[in-house]
């Protein structure tokens, strides 16, 4: 749509059909009432919610105090509550690129603007600052050289990650400053996709000689190997946080990069467990197989329980091929991924390692080629093996005695080594390729970060993992409000400006009923996970106790519920004392260091310290651990300059070609994108200090104001110019400007010092 169609449109503001120009500015409840009688005489159209709540289009034929009688497009008539009115947008307004062009900002208008632009697959929009992404669960040519070229030449404007990635390498390089790419949304909306184009944007404008461009790029493939899993809202579900730094060096290049991760490990992650399991079994050549003793997928317990071993249209055996393809990019060494490979096969066969009772006294491992292919694989002896996970060493004076452990302990000693196996291996080839990718210089302002962290999730049944990944998403979203709705509007009203402010839903209180001392959450957690005694429903009851006045917290036997900024979910308290504890045996610590001395340095395991006269309360819990993480990698977000994508999930089907308004509303609801859009629309983006503003101008002042003080000085070159006061404001220490205001500035400053216009004639030519 042309600037110019959509300045001329007739205004529903102005009184009997007088033409005006459009006010950019929105039309809120109030008003509408007002103009209402408008829209009837000028058979306008208008959206109306029926009574299912879906909204659909009409007419509205005449109103009568609260009703309103609504013309469908099915001819059909029907009476509503003038509530349930609101005005469409002009169909010049079809489709537009930013939500701030629409003249009417409500949720029908916005959600059926996404919706026309999805079905032509132009997935993205913006809402002022924020990309909004919208998963197109299909291939859609976006992407790739051409579309680099076209933005990067500033030759394609329409919304796209690129053009946010453009932006962030600009800023970067202009500034140097470091940016970042903030990257939201639910499990499977589509946010390690949009982390990997941002990416390959970026990779393709700092490529060299090099070659680290490539390497950086095939870190996704492996992190995606060994960190994600399917799970019913996602095929490719990551079960980790990431932030990756792309460092730049004077000239633009990349010169390094950095992998930080923030993970919440468990082996069996509803559907699948991680895809490298799967990979390995299928596409291991037979020289690895022999030597990993490996078998197809489905002979291992860890795997073949949860009865879903493929997913539909993935090749495990092809995608183990472009595995190693990439280990081989990132320079990860054939005797290394050898290396991670027995670890993954060890975790396998330490799955089908099973128990018995003897005699009803004590627990025994069943003699299998499970127990003694994986002690081969870690590295120790198939007694120690068997005796780590079968007894418990007790000190009885001078002497240990063994004390044999209950199916129960033992199986989960089993699986505690497993996990801790692979927590070890995933923390270790991130620390490989970081090494492989490290800077050869100092670190320099030039940076970009992009965070793609696991999306919100509810399931059936939740656990501790959802509840780790769901706090995390709730101290995102606190991150995103700061910075688009809060530090915004707080700036206006400490500098003093006229500013109505736009209110939106702050989710501090559930932020706080995790990380309140002593009675939060996480507090509660760690506290009750201190206490040999406790179960799953000790906690839950502790929890109902203590935390009686939260809105956001209900308890029930064994469950509770939680109601994040994203909707309600409902946790089953059973395994999260021993979750959260995640302790490693001392008879396990004292196997694996044994184990490993034939390792070389760089790949022993990092093993926590064995020594049991540390108490308890100083081992850091997993919930503990996970926290600071988290709020290591939002800090290191806070000395950047942020850019957001918002990424929404038309579909819990993961199909084309479907739009779930409900879902997307919700979802949009969620990321306040109209608050953003009402403060964005109303808001000052250029902001400048009086002291540079005056630098700048006041050569255009007559002489004798050259004495003022700066913001006198302000106002007086803002007179000269006869900036309509609408356009701008004057704060105690900064001039705010509507967009668009300093490039006329700017036009009549060049204009004067190139001569081409003389100072006195701009100010008339301005007022004119
Ligand atoms: V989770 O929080 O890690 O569970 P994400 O990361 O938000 O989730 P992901 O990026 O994995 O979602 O996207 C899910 C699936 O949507 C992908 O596997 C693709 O099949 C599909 N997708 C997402 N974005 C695009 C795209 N731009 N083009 C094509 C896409 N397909
Ligand atoms: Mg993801």
């Amino acid at each position: 749509i042309k600037v110019k169609e959509i300045e001329d449109i007739e205004s529903p503001y102005a009184m009997d059909g007088v033409k005006r120009k459009r006010t950019r500015r929105l039309c809120d409840v109030s008003e509408w009432d007002d103009r209402m009688d408008y829209f009837v005489k000028k058979k306008l159209h208008i959206w109306c919610r029926l009574r299912n709540g879906q909204w659909v289009s009409g007419q509205i034929q005449s109103t009568s105090g609260e009703k309103a009688m609504v013309l469908l497009s099915d001819d059909s008539v029907v009476t509503l509550p003038v509530g349930d009115v609101l005005p469409a947008n002009p169909d010049v307004l079809e489709g537009v690129d930013d939500l701030m062009q629409l003249s009417y900002l409500n949720e029908p208008s916005v959600l059926h603007n996404l919706q026309h632009r999805y079905a032509r697959d132009i997935i993205y929009s913006k809402a002022g600052p924020v990309l909004i992404a919208i998963n197109p669960f299909k291939d859609i040519q976006l992407y790739g050289n051409e579309f680099v070229t076209a933005y990067r030449k500033k030759l394609l404007n329409d919304p796209h990650v690129y053009s946010i990635a453009d932006t962030a390498y600009d800023r970067m390089m202009e500034d140097e400053i470091s940016q970042s790419i903030i990257i939201s949304g639910e499990s499977g909306s589509g946010k390690t996709e949009t982390a990997k184009i941002a990416m390959e944007y970026l990779a393709m404008l700092g490529g060299g000689s090099n070659g680290i461009e490539k390497e950086v790029l095939q870190t996704s493939y492996i992190l995606e190997a060994f960190g994600n899993a399917k799970t019913s809202r996602n095929d490719n579900s990551s079960r980790f946080g990431k932030l990756i730094e792309m460092h730049f060096s004077a000239t633009g290049r990349i010169c390094g990069a950095k992998i930080q991760s923030c993970r919440a490990v468990q082996l069996v992650n509803g559907e699948r467990s991680y895809h490298i399991f799967y990979q390995l079994c299928a596409g291991a050549p037979p020289t690895l197989r022999d030597k990993l003793k490996l078998k197809g997928a489905s002979e291992y317990k860890y795997l073949n329980q949860s009865g879903c071993l493929v997913i539909h249209d993935v090749d495990d055996a092809e995608e183990f091929r472009k595995l190693l393809e990439a280990l081989n990019t990132v320079r990860i060494s054939e005797r290394d991924q050898e290396h991670a490979f027995q670890m993954i096969a060890s975790v396998l066969w330490l799955g089908n390692i099973t128990f018995q009772v003897i005699d009803n006294s004590h627990v025994e491992v069943v003699q299998s080629e499970a127990v003694a292919n994986a002690a081969s694989l870690i590295g120790c002896n198939v007694n120690d093996l068997i005796v780590a996970l079968s007894t418990c060493q007790i000190q009885a004076g001078k002497d240990k005695v063994a004390k044999s452990l209950t199916v129960e302990q033992a199986t989960d000693r089993r699986d505690a080594l497993a996990k801790f196996i692979y927590a070890n291996l995933f923390d270790w080839i991130v620390d490989q390729m970081n090494r492989n990718l490290a800077m050869g210089k100092e670190q320099t302002g030039r940076s970009i970060n992009i965070l793609d962290i696991y999306g919100f999730e509810s399931f059936k049944k939740n656990t501790f993992e959802q509840f780790l990944i769901n706090y995390a998403n709730e101290r995102l979203q606190q991150h995103v409000n700061r910075h688009l709705l809060k530090l915004e509007q707080e700036e206006y009203e400490l500098d003093g400006i006229e500013w109505s402010k736009v209110n939106f839903e702050d989710n501090q209180e559930c932020l706080d009923l995790f990380e309140k001392k002593p009675i939060g959450l996480i507090s509660l957690l760690n506290e009750e996970s201190n206490s040999v005694k406790a179960t799953g429903l000790t906690f839950a009851c502790k929890l109902k106790q203590h935390i009686k006045s939260s809105p956001c917290f209900k308890s029930e036997k064994e469950e509770f519920c939680i109601r994040h900024y994203a909707g309600e979910v409902r946790y089953d308290a059973t395994g999260f004392l021993e979750k959260n504890r995640d302790e490693l045996h001392p008879d396990i610590i004292q196997l694996l260091s044994s184990s490993d001395s034939h390792l070389p340095e760089d790949k022993k395991f990092s093993i926590p310290s064995s020594d049991t006269r540390v108490p308890d309360f100083h081992k850091q819990s997993v919930s503990t651990k996970f926290k600071d993480n988290l709020f290591k990698l939002l800090q290191q977000l806070e000395n950047t300059m942020p850019h957001f994508i918002c990424c929404i999930k038309p579909t819990d089907k993961q199909l084309p070609g479907m739009f779930d308004k409900d879902l997307v509303i919700e979802q949009l609801r969620c990321c306040g994108v109209l608050e953003v859009v009402r403060i964005s629309r109303s808001g000052y983006p250029t902001r400048l200090k009086h002291q540079e503003f005056t630098d700048r101008y006041d050569f255009l002042l007559p002489k004798d104001n050259a004495c003022q003080d700066p913001l006198s000085m302000s106002i007086a070159i803002l007179q000269q110019f006869g900036i309509l006061s609408e356009l701008y404001q004057v704060g105690y220490t900064k001039l705010y400007f509507r967009a668009g205001q300093i490039a006329a500035l700017e036009d009549v400053r060049n204009q004067v010092l190139q001569g081409t216009l003389e100072v006195q004639k701009c100010f008339r030519g301005h007022r004119a």
